[in-house]
């Protein structure tokens, strides 16, 4: 998609003002397949208008279907937008993609309804490719597009396994949201997803008994955990419910005071690596690892650098 340089500035210019369009028309940009000249711009241009994404926090909601990751992310919203605060969010909803339509699920099923001229928060649904690992290949500059305008942004994944670490990645903070029984927590555990998220959230606390074993099975298996993996602290476990908003003010207290390490360098090289192993297998990681990672190099500088290097195998 070619956009010349001063449309590419007004579309910016509009999404920083909050407005909807122009911002999802740079998505769409970023989406496609073959988004490298477009990013490139995109990117020069956003970091030369000042927008860096460098403060903005990227926090993972992940965990098994049904357990109310979307009502959870509605809520806070909502009390987002109650608090008395200037601060933005987004919402990115990577959705199982629909066999039967090929297209996203989520307009059917998410409970999430926001005030639609409302500036200070943004959302998006994506299908989720599963055979490519959970996470679209396309989420990773996405994310880093939104980061540019939203001091918050919120990714929302089903399922266990794989998806939850691919999203951790992506995360600064990350949440497993879990339900009340349902052997969530021994299916977690032997799945070792029990070392990814940051924290626990246990939702439906309106459910009240089922929560409570739930709780105490969550914390007693957490706490065996940490016996062995000595120095590691407990995570923080929420008991949230949508339903008598239990809990919610807290969590979101929780997030805006959060500060964790962040490297971005590192998630570069990370997801170009994962790129790189998509498209060229280990021949094509060979063929990268002695790139100058180092210093704070953008994703296309070091992708055009790495398609260099793999050219000039490929030509010999
Ligand atoms: N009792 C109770 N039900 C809840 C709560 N939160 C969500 N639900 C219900 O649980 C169901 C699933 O909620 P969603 O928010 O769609 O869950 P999700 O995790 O986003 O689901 P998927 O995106 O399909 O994986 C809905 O019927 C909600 O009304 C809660 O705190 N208590
Ligand atoms: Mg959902």
């Amino acid at each position: 998609m070619k956009i010349p340089r001063s449309e590419l500035a007004e579309l910016i210019a509009g999404a920083r003002e909050g407005e909807k369009f122009p911002l999802a028309k740079l998505i769409s940009g970023v989406e496609r397949p073959d988004s490298f000249e477009f990013r490139k711009n995109l990117f020069e241009e956003l970091s030369s208008s000042g927008l860096s994404g460098k403060n903005s926090l990227t926090i993972g909601f992940t965990g098994t279907p049904g357990a109310g990751k979307s009502s959870l992310l509605g809520e806070l919203a909502t009390q987002f937008l109650k608090a008395d605060h200037e601060e933005t969010m987004a919402i990115v909803a990577i959705d199982p993609s629909s066999h039967i339509s090929g297209g996203s699920l989520l307009g059917d099923r998410t409970r999430l309804s926001l005030p639609a001229r409302e500036k200070r928060i943004y959302f998006r649904s994506q299908p989720s490719q599963l055979e490519l690992g959970g996470v679209n290949p396309y989420t990773y500059h996405v994310i880093r597009l939104l980061r540019c305008f939203f001091r918050y942004v919120f990714i929302e994944t089903v399922g266990i396994g794989q998806n939850e670490i691919e999203v951790s990645k992506l995360a600064d903070l990350s949440f497993l949201v879990l339900q009340p029984l349902g052997g969530d927590q021994v299916q977690f555990m032997k799945s070792g997803i029990m070392e990814v998220p940051d924290s626990f959230i246990l939702n439906k606390s309106d459910e009240t008994a089922l929560a409570n074993s739930s709780y105490h099975m969550l914390i007693t298996t957490l706490e065996f955990l940490k016996d062995m993996m000595p120095g590691k602290n407990l995570p923080p476990v929420f008991k949230t419910s949508t339903k008598t908003k239990q809990g919610i003010v807290e969590l979101l207290d929780f997030i805006r005071k959060a500060n964790p390490a962040i490297d971005r360098s590192l998630e570069t090289q990370l997801q170009l690596k994962k790129w790189i192993k998509n498209e060229y297998g280990n021949f094509g990681l060979r063929k990268i690892e002695n790139l100058p990672y180092s210093g704070s190099k953008d994703f296309e500088t070091l992708e055009a650098l790495a398609l260099q290097e793999i050219q000039k195998n490929l030509s010999l």
